[in-house]
């Protein structure tokens, strides 16, 4: 292993100069001088290089410099020349950047989380190794010298101040610590990003590897640690690219009755826990995973009486900012924004009345085990499928083709207070139940999960052994057209295997509904008399 110290003090900033800035975002003089083209800067980066790119959830990722280099990758490849690189990130990047990289075959590694669709299927052709990691871990383990060596840097921000220090952009992420550890850093300066992000960061400088760990001091969703500014060595950046860009923003869906209904059942349980003195009134941090349901549970709260909330987690999206506005959520904070268009505009047009109410962290302390436990987050997040017992799928369809990562469920999850596993009861159009035998992947096992949520309803798993959950999980969460399905599966895993029913299966049979889909397209068992349904 490599060794690895971190630098007692962050390196000191180049002293101001007076000579004319070349740009409006680009202040100090000596890193002015190396503002360039996207194509010169690609040109800096080589086959065989790790590079550490900026980016979470389709915010703060580089603009230019991936198109730049997948034109190379491409004219290598013409060439009959190998060119790929290792592709290191915060999380989910966008088309510009994972995209164009992935369709000009220039990844030949990627970690620790993606979502873009063209990658997804060079990930799941065997072309690209991908290392799906729980996202607090990926800076630690780079560290820890676990990933090998960061040659390159490309962080996009907002603008390199006159004393070089950095203002990030959309997104924190892994930032600090890429351009800590890279050889080489190329910024992306991106003006489309609003000036006034200056101080919406808290850019925490003192973890320290094993065995000189500290505690980190925050005891307060929105308590500042650290600085608003990211740090780099002036000596190490070799390019400076401006670009005037937006982020990813995909549009987000109005909830379906899904995911009304699964809102309604998680603000409920709340309430619930609420009136049973387990929770203070105004709840605890809330912590939600990304898309339409985690988006529909933050509508539901909105209507509900709720006040005073508070949010530790990843990603701020539309949902947080109405909490914002309507005055129920005191502040949040996250490593990174992933706002719809219309949520990006509502932002823009009224950036300072968020400072101090926002906070943007690297997310190895945004989502830190240290942190999530200390504060008794709520976390919430989604899931492809859970077993009859509690293991939760968050990444694999039919154990084996990668949709998105674990991301920070994991992170979130193991550590909270409380959490929340939710989903449809059905996918594709009522094929798959969500709710199986047994999980064809386990991102969460049954001792870290603790309710399970669909629109059938809430199953509270909290101090039950695994036989009692498979009742509950069936009566509260499977889908009518599957209930008596999995009543007959672990009926019979009981009877057949009297002397294996903590945990009741029949091996053969565990995994047979994914294969039945894989060979039928549904789950559904044509019932026979074998089955023992008369
Ligand atoms: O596929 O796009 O082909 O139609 O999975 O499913 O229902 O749209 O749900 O967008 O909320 O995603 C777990 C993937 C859910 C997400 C997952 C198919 C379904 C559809 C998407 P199509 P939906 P969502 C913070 C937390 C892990 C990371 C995480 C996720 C597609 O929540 O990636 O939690 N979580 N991060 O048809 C086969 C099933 C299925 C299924 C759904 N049982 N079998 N396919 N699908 N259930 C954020 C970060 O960490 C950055």
């Amino acid at each position: 292993m490599p060794s690895v110290t971190l630098p007692a003090e962050p390196p000191t900033p180049p002293t101001p100069q007076t000579a004319t800035p070349r740009s409006s975002r680009v202040t100090c003089p000596r890193l002015a001088a190396r503002v360039t083209t996207a194509e010169e800067a690609a040109a800096l980066v080589r086959d065989g290089d790790n590079v550490g790119i900026s980016g979470f959830t389709g915010a703060g990722y580089p603009k230019a410099l991936p198109t730049a280099l997948a034109a190379r990758m491409r004219a290598a490849h013409e060439r009959g020349e190998q060119f790929r690189v290792g592709l290191w990130s915060g999380a989910s990047t966008a088309p510009e950047a994972d995209g164009v990289l992935a369709e000009a075959h220039g990844i030949s590694k990627r970690l620790p989380y993606s979502s873009d669709p063209t990658l997804r299927r060079e990930i799941n052709d065997g072309e690209v190794e991908y290392v799906d990691a729980h996202l607090s871990h990926s800076a630690q383990h780079m560290w820890f010298g676990f990933y090998g060596h960061l040659d390159v840097a490309v962080v996009e921000v907002t603008a390199v101040l006159p004393n070089g220090l950095l203002v990030p952009s959309s997104s924190v992420g892994n930032n600090k610590t890429w351009l800590d550890r890279a050889d080489k850093v190329i910024l992306e300066v991106n003006h489309w990003q609003p000036r006034e992000l200056e101080g919406f960061h808290d850019v925490y400088h003192g973890t320290r590897l094993p065995p000189f760990r500290a505690p980190i001091q925050l005891t307060d969703p929105l308590q500042r640690i650290g600085e608003p500014y990211l740090r780099v060595d002036p000596a190490k950046v070799v390019a400076i690219v401006e670009t005037d860009a937006p982020d990813r923003n995909s549009p987000l869906a109005a909830p379906d009755d899904d995911a009304r209904a699964m809102a309604a059942h998680l603000v409920d349980f709340l309430r619930h826990e609420v009136a049973r003195g387990r929770m203070p009134a105004n709840l605890l941090p809330l912590q939600s995973g990304v898309g339409n349901v985690a988006n529909a549970v933050m509508a539901g709260l909105l209507d509900s009486e709720f006040e005073q909330l508070t949010s530790f987690t990843e990603v701020i999206q539309d949902g947080l900012l109405d909490l914002l506005d309507a005055g129920k959520l005191v502040g949040v904070s996250a490593t990174s924004f992933g706002l719809s268009p219309t949520g990006v505009r509502r932002f823009m047009d009224d950036v300072g009345s968020y400072k101090g109410r926002i906070l943007l962290r690297s997310e190895e302390i945004s989502n830190h085990p240290e942190l999530v436990r200390r504060l008794g987050v709520i976390a919430i997040n989604g899931m492809i499928e859970a077993d009859v017992y509690g293991n939760v799928n968050s990444t694999h369809v039919m154990g084996s083709s990668i949709m998105n990562g674990i991301g920070g469920s994991g992170d979130f999850a193991r550590n909270a207070y409380l959490n929340f596993f939710v989903s449809p009861s059905t996918a594709k159009g009522g094929a798959i139940s969500s709710i199986v035998p047994f999980a064809s992947h386990v991102d969460h096992t049954e001792h870290d999960v603790q309710v399970l949520v669909t629109e059938q309803g809430l199953a509270d798993l909290r101090g039950l052994s695994p036989s009692a959950r498979a009742d509950v999980v069936i009566d509260r969460c499977a889908h009518p057209a599957f209930r008596d399905q999995l009543r007959d599966y672990v009926g019979r895993a009981r009877r057949e295997r009297p002397h294996a029913r903590h945990t009741p299966h029949l091996l053969a049979e565990a995994l047979s509904w994914h294969q039945r889909y894989l060979d039928t397209g549904s789950m559904q068992a044509a019932p026979t008399p074998e089955e023992g349904r008369g």
